[in-house]
Formats: C-alpha cells, sequence, structure tokens
C-alpha cells in the first residue's frame, strides 16, 4: 500500500508541475488579444436595410436573431475585399499593443470555418471562392512576430449541423443525445484534429460554454475526448473553463470569467477575463459605446492586481480593417507597457491584499510593489495601507527614469509625497521597493 501511496503522490506532483508549468507564459503574458472575424463581419449589424444594432441582434449573433437561411447567411461571403484582407496587420496591431497571445474564432456559433477545413464545404474559403485561409496565414504571421497563438472554437452551438445543440434556427429545439453525438464525432472532433495538426504550436483552446457540462447534452467522455486529442496533438496547449468541465478539474489549464466580468477578489489559479473594447465582439458597424483607454486599462490592472488577465478583443471588418477607435486604445495601451511593462506582465496580487484604494490598484514583481495611480491625489500625499513590512525605497516612474520619494510609515500605513504633477498623462507609476514581501 506504501509503494502505492509514494506512486499516487509522485504521478499528482508530477501532474502538477506539468501543469504548472503549461501555464507560466500564460501567467507571465497577462495580456492577449481576441479576434471576432467571419461571415458575420460582413453584415456590419445590418440585415436587410434594417439597422439591428442595438437590438443584440448584432455582428456574430445576426443570423440566430434574424432566424436568416443558411443559404442567404452564405451570400455574406461575396462582400469580403480579399485583396485588402492581410492577417499579418492584426499580429503587428496586437504587439504594439503589448500583447503576448492572439485568439481567433476559428468557428462561431454560425457553423462556419474560418480555415480551409476538409470537413464539409461550409466554410469562408469555399463559400467566398478565394481559396484563402486566413487561419494559416494567421499562424504564418504569429511565427514570424512571436506571437503566441489560440482558437476559439464554438464546440456546443453550431447552427449548420443539423444535430449540434440548442439555438438550431431551421430544425426542432430538440436534439438526442445519439444526435448530438453524431455532430461531435463528425464535425466537431474532426475539426478539432484539423486545428492541432495543421497549423503549427496552438498554445490555447478556448471553447465557449458558459454552463457547466452536466446542464447541456455533453456528456463528459466527450469533454474528456477533447482534452486527450489536444494533450496528444499539442501537449503545451493550454484549455479554458469553457470547455465545460470544472474549473478545478485537471484538464482545465485556465478559468475563463464572465463577459466583461472582471473579478473581485484574489484567485489563485490562472484565470482570464475575455473583454470589448467595443459594444460588440464581431464588428457591427459603426458603434457609439466605445470603452475609454483608461476604462480598458484599469480592467487590465484590476485582473492582474488579482492574479488574472485580460484578452481584449477586436472585430475587424470583412476587409480585415481593424475600427479606428480600437486601433487607437491598442496603441495608447501598448505605448504604457512599453515603458512600464514590468508592473504588468509577470505581474500578481500583492500580499498586502491591499485593494479599493481611492487612486489605483497595486501589482507585485519579484520584490518590488508597484502602485497604479489612476487619480493623482490632489494633497500630492499617497496614502497605501496594509504594508506589513518596510520598503527599502519608493520611486515614481517616469518614462524609464525612477525619481526618488519621500515617504513615513506608521505601523502598516505608509504615506508617500508624490511629485507636484502626476509623472505620466495616462496612469502614473510608484514603485516600492522590499528585501522581500
Ligand atoms: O455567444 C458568444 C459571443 O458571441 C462571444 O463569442 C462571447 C465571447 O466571450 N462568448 C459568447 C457569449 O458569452
Amino acid at each position: 500500500f506504501t509503494s502505492f501511496l509514494s506512486i499516487l503522490i509522485l504521478t499528482l506532483q508530477l501532474s502538477y508541475a506539468q501543469t504548472a508549468s503549461r501555464t507560466d507564459w500564460f501567467e507571465e503574458a497577462r495580456f492577449g488579444m481576441f479576434i471576432h472575424w467571419g461571415l458575420y463581419s460582413a453584415a456590419e449589424g445590418i440585415w436587410k436595410g434594417e439597422n439591428l444594432r442595438y437590438l443584440n441582434n448584432y455582428a456574430e449573433w445576426i443570423r440566430y436573431r434574424n432566424r436568416i437561411s443558411k443559404e442567404e447567411y452564405g451570400e455574406l461571403a461575396q462582400r469580403f475585399d480579399w485583396q485588402q484582407i492581410h492577417p499579418e496587420e492584426w499580429v503587428i496591431q496586437a504587439k504594439k499593443a503589448g500583447m503576448k497571445y492572439l485568439i481567433m474564432t476559428s468557428k462561431h456559433h454560425d457553423g462556419v470555418a474560418i480555415w480551409d477545413t476538409k470537413v464539409g464545404n461550409y466554410s469562408l474559403p469555399k463559400l467566398s471562392g478565394s481559396n484563402r485561409d486566413v487561419i494559416k496565414e494567421l499562424a504564418e504571421a504569429c511565427r514570424k512576430h512571436g506571437m503566441k497563438l489560440g482558437f476559439y472554437y464554438s464546440h456546443w452551438i453550431d447552427w449548420e449541423h443539423p444535430y449540434a445543440w440548442d439555438h438550431n434556427i431551421e430544425l426542432t429545439k430538440s436534439v438526442t443525445p445519439q444526435q448530438f453525438n453524431t455532430y461531435w464525432q463528425e464535425k466537431a472532433i474532426p475539426q478539432l484534429r484539423e486545428l492541432l495538426t495543421n497549423y503549427g504550436d496552438i498554445a490555447i483552446m478556448w471553447f465557449d460554454m458558459w454552463i457547466p457540462y452536466e446542464q447541456t447534452i455533453f456528456k463528459r467522455e466527450q469533454l474528456e475526448q477533447a482534452v486527450q486529442l489536444i494533450r496528444e496533438l499539442q501537449p503545451n496547449c493550454l484549455i479554458n473553463s469553457r470547455l465545460g468541465l470544472p474549473t478545478d478539474a485537471e484538464f482545465v489549464d485556465f478559468q475563463t470569467l464572465g463577459d466583461n466580468v472582471f473579478a473581485n477578489e484574489y484567485i489563485a489559479h490562472p484565470w482570464e477575463t475575455p473583454g470589448t473594447i467595443a459594444h460588440s465582439w464581431g464588428y457591427s458597424g459603426y458603434e457609439k459605446e466605445w470603452k475609454s483607454t483608461s476604462q480598458i486599462f484599469e480592467s487590465l490592472i484590476s485582473n492582474v492586481s488579482l492574479n488574472g488577465g485580460l484578452t481584449l478583443n477586436i472585430g475587424p471588418r470583412a476587409n480585415g480593417q481593424i475600427p479606428y477607435e480600437s486601433i487607437s486604445r491598442l496603441n495608447d495601451i501598448g505605448q504604457w507597457l512599453n515603458k512600464y511593462g514590468e508592473a504588468v506582465y509577470g505581474a500578481k496580487g500583492t500580499p498586502l491584499r491591499a485593494r479599493n484604494f481611492d487612486w489605483g490598484y497595486l501589482t507585485s514583481h519579484n520584490n518590488n510593489v508597484y502602485a497604479h495611480v489612476f487619480n493623482w491625489p490632489l494633497d500630492k500625499k499617497l496614502r497605501i495601507t496594509g504594508v506589513r513590512s518596510k520598503p527599502k525605497a519608493i520611486y515614481a516612474l517616469q518614462e524609464k527614469k525612477l525619481v526618488k520619494l519621500s515617504f513615513e510609515q506608521k505601523g502598516s500605513i505608509i504615506h508617500v509625497d508624490l511629485p507636484h504633477t502626476a509623472t505620466d498623462n495616462f496612469v502614473s507609476l510608484v514603485k516600492l521597493e522590499f528585501d522581500k514581501i
């Protein structure tokens, strides 16, 4: 029995060590790009002249919300301007934003494969007659620019296949487990195999189901079949929690929170929030609800302060163009990260557990704590509570310079004397150096 126990402990340690090493790069990255781009991008939120942009009938859900036939929906493929479509531009923009990974919708709920799939004919290359494999081009560009590549795959909802789950706009709502398994074995698993075989190293498989698998038609062994395929073909590929398996399952590498949901407490295992810059994910025409750069940046910093990250979405148009409002925000954030990335990349929350300051958030990296000051205190005194040890020194970061600051500490409260004006017109950083935190 003793030898069995020691083998079991060793096995668990090895699997934990492997999982731990598998996610190291993800916890270093903290910031990645999500891209929603597909047939829906050509609708631009309008169907047959009706502007649907504010009715939640937008973008990637436009076919379902408007009960559009498969044939009519497929005609959108003729609107793509292939001369203008250069996926490398998306990768370059992600790099400029300081992003370290890129997750591309390979097949969304509409069931249209973006790559040149051999599983059926319902793919953008075939529907458009372009024979362009954007996934192949994207994979090549990611390798060229050192960007990790992941795929979003809608494994549960597929409006093209007669036996995929629910939301079937042309068929009965009820699909039997046997029928669903036909979809799973004939379309989903073979397509996953193509994505995991034909495009080089895949860093993330990002699935999209918002409820535990037990509440759906899935059987656990079907999901474990997908995990086994991923582990076999791409051993270092991370799997997110929206596959549907329990977050604490050994198969789940990181937790995906709700859309645009930002944590309010520290989460020990790796996690991220998928977030939008605009209202919708796919391009749905001109939008009035663009988040500000500081709103987006606060989401990133708030998540990093609680040990998480942000996967920020863009929705390019059917000519590949990224909306200007997205580019401007991504470039602002990228410029800041280029100067002060040490406070984000590989950073975590702090043992100070200090939260909800009126001026901003704390992150920590090695033995440094970074105060991200969104609201420069009018009295030029930065008050940090919950500090259990004494900092060796405190600096304001200005571009790449360190400006030493005076401070006083009473018990666990530190008052830092700040420079007269903020050190950065965006988010200012104060760095506290400790011997150990
Ligand atoms: O229904 C999808 C939606 O279109 C989008 O892809 C988001 C991204 O997280 N996921 C689902 C809604 O949560």
